[in-house]
């Protein structure tokens, strides 16, 4: 048996299912999280979407109104997906440790293959483009409902089709959503263009304390609580600031810390070469090759700056 035969197997058997993602959920986490549970829907499986959190530029996504914040004691299967590793589910760890089974579907290349089931295609630019793989091989409808949560989806993960990893799959799934009646302007406009008057606030804030290191080929930033607190920031505002320090000429890796309960979590973007994927790693992260980021527990802003910095130095040409 494949591994798809396996998890639709699974999904069969299952008396309960719970759907999981990560903590800070993306567009990609929240569209693949919510594609599945409308298509398990339409299959006569019901399952509980736990995501306790989550910025409110994701709305509109169908089936977002059926998230809950908490589930049950326990599940007989827990679906995760686009999960790297235990550690970024955060509180729902929980939901996936007292299941009888679980899957993971992803795309992470540094994914912890921590499913019994683990179905995960590094080279696939989101985890809905994984998802609609899936779908496909099981020949299931996708309406223009789960087609809409697929493509916010691809269209957050790509950063609007701006990604080396975007394929000809990629824009062929895109052009089969369109057909479908997927509103793609609108998905692309309410996910990556609109931005909230705290966000902008914040990255001022942001913009104003970047540092450059290395000849201009690093740039640093960070956001704390108390800047949040200072512009009241919503769930999700500091989302995007590590792209502007990216997207600045002759910088080949951006490093933007924003502080969590548990200390301050790096992400890192990089231009052409460096893989930040590696580098996280070094410190316990992980990733994608252009795009990851890591949890520090301890240190303050310009302590980890200088650690991440030291590392990054070796990748440079
Ligand atoms: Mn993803």
């Amino acid at each position: 048996m494949s591994t798809l035969d396996d998890i639709y197997e699974e999904i069969n058997i299952a008396e309960s299912i719970v759907i999981l993602t990560h903590e800070h959920p993306d567009g990609d986490a929240i569209g693949t999280a919510l594609a599945l549970a409308n298509a398990l829907k339409m299959h006569g499986k019901s399952a509980d979407v736990i995501i306790p959190e989550y910025s409110r530029c994701f709305n509109n996504v169908p089936g977002i109104k059926d998230v809950l914040k908490e589930g049950k004691d326990e599940y007989e299967l827990a679906i995760a997906v686009d999960l790297a590793s235990l550690s970024q589910l955060g509180d729902c760890v929980k939901y996936f440790e007292n299941a009888k089974k679980t899957i993971c579907i992803d795309h992470h290349s540094s994914n912890n293959m921590m499913g019994d089931i683990n179905f995960v295609d590094p080279f696939s630019p989101a985890a809905a483009q994984v998802l609609y793989g899936i779908f496909k091989a099981y020949n299931w409808e996708i309406t223009e409902e789960i087609g809409a949560d697929l493509m916010t989806g691809i269209i957050t993960d790509t950063g609007g089709f701006q990604y080396q990893q975007v394929s000809k799959e990629t824009f062929e799934i895109a052009a089969e959503m369109r057909e479908l009646g997927v509103d793609i302007p609108q998905i692309y406009k309410d996910t990556l263009a609109t931005h909230t008057i705290t966000s902008f606030k914040l990255k001022r804030i942001a913009y104003d304390r970047l540092e450059f290191f290395e000849d201009g080929k690093i740039t640093f930033t960070y956001i704390d609580k108390k800047d949040e607190e200072k512009v009241n920031a919503e769930i999700g505002d500091y989302e995007g600031i590590v792209n502007e320090g990216r997207n600045l000429e002759g910088v080949e890796v951006s490093i933007f810390l924003h502080q969590t309960e548990k200390g301050y979590k790096a992400s890192l973007r990089s231009n052409s070469y460096v893989n930040v994927s590696e580098i996280c790693g070094k410190f316990g992260g992980g990733g994608h090759v252009r795009a990851a980021g890591v949890t520090f527990t301890e240190g303050t802003p310009k302590q980890i700056k200088e650690q991440l910095v030291e590392e990054i130095k070796k990748y440079l040409k």
